[in-house]
């Protein structure tokens, strides 16, 4: 029997504050993939910590509530040992843009297979509403009583920069859209990136209506190949420009890995042997 999206929601109830972004994200990833009828004993759902990170808990899926920043690496390590399943991997603008920034460049050039949703608020949540690397200029959190004075990072750019081989934005209020770019980024093979503007309405840094006010879909002729457009796209920060900016196809780290296996037990006058044949030479 075909699974529903409640076949996808585990027994524990969030505890997100009511109103919060975060509904919108779940309900969506949880329809995309009954949609696309992955079981979801062939899923892992990686988090990182915060508010965003809960994310693991209520997936019925293999789950896995990380540490934070450190939900990219943990999730590939889960698509090099098991490619067979489908990985996704779920945290804030602090957890994967502050803490874990670094770990992004490296998932982008190996293109590991796996979905990564970036849920951005633009503060840190849980940790009840300090600036995060994607607070505007001048805000007042508690980290910043008298306003950030750090210009915010330009995420959709950043990944751009680093290649990465699918890159979407959307918003908490685009449920429909939001089902319909999941599918998308988890039938991409590669790293591929959805950055959520999703409000948070305790710390309200990113609110409804300025979500409202911004989002604008990417006009239907982008070429999605087209990286100089999709920065010029990026940058444009008198919106918030919703849909794919970027999708290439290219090698992922699976298929690079296999390849090299491939190349090792062939080696030496083109005799085959055995990895085992191989090991033994180094014992
Ligand atoms: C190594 C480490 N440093 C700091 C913390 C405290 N901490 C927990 S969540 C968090 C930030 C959460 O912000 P974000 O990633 O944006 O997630 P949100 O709560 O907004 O969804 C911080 C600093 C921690 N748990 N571990
Ligand atoms: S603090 Fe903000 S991000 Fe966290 S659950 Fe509440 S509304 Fe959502
Ligand atoms: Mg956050």
């Amino acid at each position: 029997m075909k699974n529903t999206s409640q076949n996808y929601k585990s027994a524990i109830k969030p505890v997100w504050c009511p109103g919060c972004g975060n509904y919108a994200i779940l309900k969506s990833l949880q329809k995309a993939l009954s949609e696309l009828e992955i079981e979801p004993e062939n899923i892992v759902t990686v988090s990182g910590i915060g508010c965003s990170g809960r994310f693991s808990h209520y997936m019925n899926t293999y789950s896995l509530h990380g540490t934070h920043g450190r939900a990219v690496p943990t999730a590939l390590g889960a698509k090099a040992a098991r490619p067979d399943l489908t990985v996704l991997c779920v945290g804030g603008d602090g957890d994967g843009l502050g803490i874990g920034g670094g770990h992004i460049p490296h998932a982008a050039r190996k293109n590991v297979d796996l979905t990564y949703i970036l849920i951005d608020n633009r503060i840190y949540g849980l940790t009840k509403g300090q600036s995060s690397p994607t607070t505007p200029i001048d805000k007042r959190t508690k980290t910043s009583p008298y306003g950030v004075y750090e210009e915010p990072l330009n995420a959709i750019a950043m990944l751009l920069a680093y290649d990465t081989s699918f890159i979407a934005r959307i918003s908490s209020l685009q449920m429909k859209e939001m089902v319909e770019i999941l599918k998308e980024a988890i039938n991409h093979k590669g790293f591929s990136v959805i950055n959520v503007m999703s409000p948070c309405v305790t710390f309200p840094v990113l609110g409804y209506d300025t979500v409202r006010d911004l989002i604008k879909p990417i006009p239907e002729n982008h070429d999605p190949s087209d990286k100089l457009k999709a920065m010029q796209l990026a940058y444009d920060d008198t919106k918030l420009y919703t849909g794919i900016f970027y999708k290439v196809q290219k090698p992922t780290l699976e298929d690079n890995l296999n390849k090299q296996i491939e190349d090792a037990v062939s080696v030496e006058d083109n005799q085959k042997v055995t990895v085992e044949e191989l090991l033994e030479k180094y014992v």
